[in-house]
């Protein structure tokens, strides 16, 4: 087989994912102190904590945490939606999962693009969660087809990002000049524009609907709203915030604070005020301002298998139904209280977690299990006797409780109103023109992989003596 002269999606993604980062980090300045805070309490976490730093070696994924971010945008169409899965999927990212955001009072439904498999993430692990508009939660029907109309007039990909997409999809792949552009032509989708599309009693009239709305339909594009880095130590990064300058939300999202961190624990600052002009009369433009880009950092911790994820969530429901944090941050102690009681009950060793069916490890031959004779030995047996190690999958996804308390961060408290809707999975993977994947269904076929190559690795020791 010739080797492929196309650039391949990962260094694409890589690639993109740098000059996004780049791109944010001159649009919005805290980032970047945002940024650094986070590199320096991660070496300081590594170096203090040895274990955790051969954890992350023995899974080879110890290199990709400093290039690790998430970002975040909303979009105002279905054709919109269909054509980011495409220019996605150029970069080897693929809808994951769907969230349901209209119960926690946000009127859009979502998914993530991002890399799947091990390979693929360890060599850059950039995502995005994607929103759409959902239309059927706009009450007012005069405004609801003034939005319609409003999004139909704009185009949000350039015609030569239109044009590489479809020259990839083609011919299987971009060549390097072609890959250059396609970065370039990509980004201008989520550049920040501070011309809005309409002008200022329309603003008003959509931000009165819901604050979301503005910030989807005002604009030209759906500017990247923030980016997330990885840290290994979220309460240590959201107490330095405070010297910095930046003034974290009062509560953490996602689990509380554990030995074995779970799932995905989040937080972010609040969303900045910044100037924009609003068409004005006789060709002029009148100042306003819009707040809607924010930043936040991130800690992942293992995957739940459904059985896991189910009393993840039967537990958050149980410190929520005793207090349920406020956006301006009045009762954050007692949530943290309500939250940490109720986790208790969340086993809190990894080989607890393992043996009680609750999280994902990936498996892996010792030294000395690659050295051993011991064929026919089970699973359980070959790690009592050291001879495999088990580590956490790192969980890849997002989660819609935390993603709405993170909206809703940005929102004035007025706006966190209830919304009559159930989940739409069907008529979101229609506007995408494709299903998402099963995060779940990820995770196991992972973890199965890793089994079936100890268990070959365990026969073949054998072979060789
Ligand atoms: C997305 C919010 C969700 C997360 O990390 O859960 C999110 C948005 O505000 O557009 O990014
Ligand atoms: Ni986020």
């Amino acid at each position: 087989m010739t080797e492929s002269r196309f650039v391949s999606p990962d260094t694409l993604r890589a690639r993109f994912s740098a000059a996004m980062s780049a791109m944010y980090r001159t649009e919005v300045p805290a980032y970047g102190s945002l940024i650094k805070l986070v590199e320096t309490v991660n070496a300081q976490t590594l170096a203090a904590d040895p274990g955790l730093a051969g954890r992350l070696e023995a899974t080879d994924s110890l290199n990709r945490i400093s290039e690790e971010r998430h970002g975040a945008i909303r979009l105002g169409t279905p054709g919109e939606l269909c054509m980011m899965r495409r220019v996605f999927a150029v970069m080897g990212m693929y809808p994951v999962g769907y969230y349901d955001l209209s119960e926690g009072g946000v009127p859009v439904h979502s998914t993530a693009f991002r890399p799947v498999g091990e390979a693929h993430l360890n060599r850059n692990p950039f995502r995005v969660f994607t929103s759409l508009l959902r239309h059927d939660l706009i009450a007012d029907n005069d405004l609801r087809a003034e939005v319609a109309d409003i999004l139909s007039k704009r185009d949000i990909f350039t015609p030569a990002a239109r044009a590489l997409v479809e020259k990839a999809e083609r011919d299987g792949g971009l060549l390097g000049t072609d890959s250059v552009s396609f970065v370039t032509e990509v980004l201008e989708t989520f550049r920040w524009h501070d011309k809005a599309v309409v002008d200022a009693a329309m603003y008003a009239r959509l931000h009165a609907a819901h604050r979301l709305i503005a910030d989807i339909v005002s604009f030209r594009g759906p500017h990247i709203n923030h980016l997330t880095p990885r840290t290994l130590d979220i309460d240590t990064v959201q107490e330095r915030m405070f010297e910095e300058g930046i003034t974290p939300k009062a509560v953490v999202e996602g689990p509380p604070s554990r030995l074995c961190p779970i799932l995905l624990r989040q937080t972010s600052f609040k969303a900045l005020d910044e100037q924009v002009a609003f068409i004005g009369k006789d060709g002029g433009w009148e100042s306003g301002s819009h707040t809607a880009r924010f930043g936040e950092i991130e800690q992942r911790g293992v995957a739940l298998t459904p059985q896991g994820r189910t009393l993840y969530d039967a537990l958050l429901a149980r410190a929520r139904a005793i207090s349920r944090p406020a956006p301006d941050g009045s009762n954050a102690a007692a949530y943290r209280d309500a939250l940490a009681r109720a986790f208790t009950e969340f086993p809190d060793d990894w080989d607890a977690i393992r043996r009680a069916g609750l999280g994902y490890f990936t498996y892996s031959m010792t030294g000395k299990g690659l050295r051993a004779e011991a064929a026919g030995m089970d699973l359980e047996t070959a790690i009592e006797h050291g001879l495999i190690r088990f580590d956490p999958i790192i969980y890849e996804d997002f989660l819609p409780v935390s993603a709405a308390g993170i909206f809703l961060s940005n929102l004035g408290e007025h706006d966190t109103e209830e919304l009559e809707a159930g989940p739409n999975q069907q008529l979101f993977e229609a506007d995408l023109g494709a299903p998402v994947l099963d995060e779940f269904a990820h995770y196991a076929a992972m973890e199965k992989a890793s089994i079936q190559n100890c268990m070959q690795a365990l026969q073949t020791a054998e072979a060789a003596e």
